[in-house]
């Protein structure tokens, strides 16, 4: 089973987006296995975004990440690094499908209102980063069987 995380940006939070963004996902069918909403520390907001340092947009997207509480969803299931991306949709809303979060309640880019990890290995070094072991519950969610075929 994959992991992956989801972060619902200061926008998201601000705009009461949470329980509509959880709610797609939850529905698809993903097992939340941790969740809480905190201030981001400009340290931690540095190392999530290491890859995108001295880019023309870093600085204003770490502004962004740290103004304001976010809350962080760590989730569990088949395919759930592309099953996360697919709900977001693309990263510029303006490109995003109807029907996604960012296509259906985002205009400008650095204001995207989601983060999902980009693959299995990013969403677990993501989880590892966000969340304390202590912070994750090992559950099944009943009925799975009739979400997963195996
Ligand atoms: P994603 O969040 O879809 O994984 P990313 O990892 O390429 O996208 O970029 C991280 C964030 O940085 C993204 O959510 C918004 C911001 N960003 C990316 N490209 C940008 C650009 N060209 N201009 C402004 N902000 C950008
Ligand atoms: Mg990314």
């Amino acid at each position: 089973m994959e992991r992956t995380l989801l972060l619902i940006k200061p926008d998201g939070v601000q705009r009461g987006l949470v329980g509509p963004i959880i709610d797609k996902i939850e529905r698809r069918g993903l097992r939340m296995i941790g969740m809480k909403m905190m201030d981001v520390s400009t340290g931690l907001a540095e190392t999530h975004y290491a890859i995108h340092k001295g880019k023309p947009f870093y600085d204003s997207l770490i502004d962004y990440i740290t103004s304001a509480p976010i809350v962080a969803i760590a989730w569990q299931g088949s395919k759930a690094v592309a099953v996360v991306r697919q709900v977001l949709g693309a990263t510029d809303p303006t490109e995003a499908q109807p029907g996604t979060v960012r296509g259906d309640y985002g205009i400008d880019i650095g204001r995207n209102l989601t983060h999902g990890s980009d693959s299995v290995k990013n969403g677990m070094a993501e989880i590892n980063l966000w969340f304390k072991a202590d912070e994750l519950i090992e559950w099944k969610r009943s009925g799975e069987e009739w979400i997963f075929e195996v």
